[in-house]
Formats: C-alpha cells, sequence, structure tokens
C-alpha cells in the first residue's frame, strides 16, 4: 500500500504538470481525489493492513493527500499566473513550413559531371592535377617548339617564379604518363588559363576536359568510337559527327571534330589524334611498343552549344537569375 500511495503521487504531480488549463486540471484532480477516485481506492485498503503498521499506514495516506492537494493548488496558480491563450496565438498546423532556399551545383560542374561519368562508364579514370605548372609540362613534353606561338607571353600568364598558369589540362595527363604504366585511359578536367581579352566567347579562366587512352594497338578507329559514343550519349544518339583535317604539335594524325546542330550547322567542339612519339617519349612510354588517342575539348563551350547560352561571361558572374535555371 506504501508503494501504491508513492506511485499515485508522482503520477499525479506529472499529470498535474501537464495540464494546460484549469478545466483540464479539475478533471485530474477529481481522478486522483474525487470520492470514487485513485486515492479512495487505495485508501480503502487500510483493512487489509496487518495491526502493527496500520498506524503507519494511516499517518502516510495522511501525508499523501496533504501532498496532493499541494499539488494541484500550486499547478492551479500557475495556470492563473500565464497569461491566458488567445484563439489565434496557437500555432496552425496546416500552415506551409519555413522554405530554406537549396542550393545547387553550378551548371558547369554539372557538365563536368555529365562528361566524366560518360567516360567513366567506357573505362576512363578521373585525375586532377595543380594549376601553376612547369614549361615543360605545359609545353616541352607536349612537343610545343620554343618558338611556338601559344608559349608567347600573349598565350600563357607566366608567373614570377618561372613556373606559369597551365594553358591546357595536358599537364595532368603528362605526368600520369611518367609515373604510370600502359594501359592508361583517363580523363582530365580543370580550369585553364589564358590571357584573352574577355567577351561573348572568351574568358582568361575556362575548363577543359582533356582524354587520353594508351595501350599497345590502340587505333584511330578507337579514338572514332570513343568519340562518337561520348557524342550521341551527351547530345543525343541520333548526333552527327564530322572529323576534320587539322593539325596539333602534340599529336599525328590530328583532326577537329564538328557536330552538326539543326540551326547552327557543323560546329566544332573537340580537337583529338594520335598521340605524337615525342610526346611518348616525353611521357617516357615507348613509342615502338606503344600507341595511343588524346582529345580536348572546352568545357564552357559544350554548355553553351548543349543549353543555348549565347554568352560565357553568364557562367562566372553568379546571378542567381541565370544559374537557377540549370
Ligand atoms: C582542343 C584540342 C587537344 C590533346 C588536346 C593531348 C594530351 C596529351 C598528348 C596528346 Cl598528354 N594530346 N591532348 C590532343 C588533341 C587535341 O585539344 O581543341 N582543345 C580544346
Amino acid at each position: 500500500m506504501i508503494e501504491a500511495l508513492k506511485n499515485l503521487e508522482s503520477e499525479a504531480s506529472r499529470e498535474a504538470g501537464g495540464a494546460v488549463d484549469s478545466k483540464v486540471l479539475q478533471e485530474i484532480k477529481v481522478k486522483y481525489l474525487g470520492r470514487k477516485g485513485l486515492f479512495a481506492s487505495v485508501s480503502a485498503r487500510i483493512g487489509e493492513v496487518p495491526p502493527e503498521e496500520r498506524r503507519a499506514a494511516g499517518q502516510e495516506l495522511n501525508r499523501v493527500k496533504a501532498a496532493l492537494e499541494a499539488v494541484f493548488n500550486s499547478r492551479e496558480n500557475e495556470l492563473k499566473a500565464a497569461p491566458p491563450r488567445r484563439p489565434g496565438s496557437c500555432p496552425d498546423p496546416t500552415m506551409p513550413g519555413t522554405f530554406y532556399a537549396l542550393g545547387g551545383l553550378h551548371p558547369l560542374t554539372q557538365v563536368v559531371l555529365d562528361v566524366t561519368r560518360i567516360f567513366s562508364r567506357l573505362g576512363f579514370s578521373v585525375v586532377e592535377g595543380p594549376e601553376v605548372e612547369t614549361e615543360r609540362a605545359n609545353f616541352e613534353a607536349l612537343n610545343i617548339p620554343l618558338d611556338h606561338p601559344a608559349r608567347d607571353s600573349f598565350d600563357t600568364f607566366y608567373l614570377e617564379n618561372g613556373k606559369l598558369l597551365r594553358s591546357q589540362t595536358s599537364t595532368v595527363q603528362i605526368r600520369v604518363m611518367e609515373r604510370s604504366k600502359p594501359p592508361i585511359k583517363i580523363i582530365a578536367p580543370g580550369k585553364v588559363f589564358r590571357p584573352d581579352a574577355t567577351d561573348a566567347t572568351h574568358s582568361f579562366m575556362f575548363h577543359q576536359i582533356e582524354g587520353l587512352c594508351i595501350d599497345t594497338h590502340v587505333s584511330f578507329a578507337d579514338l572514332k568510337g570513343v568519340l562518337f559514343a561520348f557524342a550521341r550519349e551527351f547530345f543525343g544518339s541520333k548526333t552527327r559527327l564530322r572529323f576534320r583535317p587539322h593539325f596539333f604539335p602534340f599529336t599525328e594524325p590530328s583532326a577537329e571534330i564538328d557536330l552538326y546542330f539543326e540551326k547552327q550547322g557543323w560546329l566544332e567542339i573537340l580537337g583529338a589524334g594520335m598521340v605524337h612519339p615525342n610526346v611518348l617519349r616525353a611521357g617516357k612510354i615507348d613509342p615502338e611498343k606503344y600507341s595511343g588517342f588524346a582529345f580536348g575539348m572546352g568545357v564552357e563551350r559544350i554548355a553553351m552549344l548543349k543549353y543555348g547560352v549565347e554568352d560565357i561571361r553568364q557562367f562566372f558572374e553568379n546571378d542567381v537569375r541565370f544559374l537557377r535555371q540549370f
């Protein structure tokens, strides 16, 4: 019985504390202290208590009764002191919640991810490298002679320590060639820098994705297969490609690749070719044993063609009205 009284006491004070207004509190009070309440039913069991313990039990009954009354009185006072609830102050759970704007990936990041995902499925792994580079990795190893116009300071950002800002991500591939053995199948996305005057189609910083595949018996047919697969996945299954002979110092033979667009006709989107033997040698790869193809594309350019963006500067202005469309 002593146990039952203790429980009653703690339960009653817990319930009283949770009562939101006097009316509810009154109902709880009746449940505990009413004529047929829980306290009454426990005290009715006094007859079961052995005579020698009855005195102590009686005292406990009196104490708990007084304690319960005190709990209900003090909660009643608390509720009276609290300001009354006006109907309108009740939170409306059907109201829309607070809206937090979600960020998203920059369109150029999305294009890089789309392109690298396609090449990953074709077996290429993605590599990144430093933006500050040596003349060797940016030019010499790529068979770009000392008197090549690309080496001119008007075409490259030279730093005071003799290094430069890379003008293509081939630098990353050169370093992979130097430190690993074929087969090599990599894709190198990243920022590149050229001191061009800014206009609708030029920016001093833009993004490039280069690819390199070196193994025994790699042919121009493999290059065509990979680029057709990429273009049709990225631009649509009916995409037409045209390979035009071209010159690059780092590939031989070389080609520029055009895509056919209904409105504009043939547009150049890629440069590619078979890796020049001098470049293989610079990467410590034996050109008698191995061959490879390489290609490069501008991320901004393919993003502009895919999404119909007319000014490259929009990618860098960070105007959310533009960015939100992607
Ligand atoms: C273009 C042309 C190209 C490459 C990049 C390359 C890299 C290595 C060896 C040989 Cl390590 N070639 N890259 C080859 C052909 C073309 O880019 O128009 N890019 C926007």
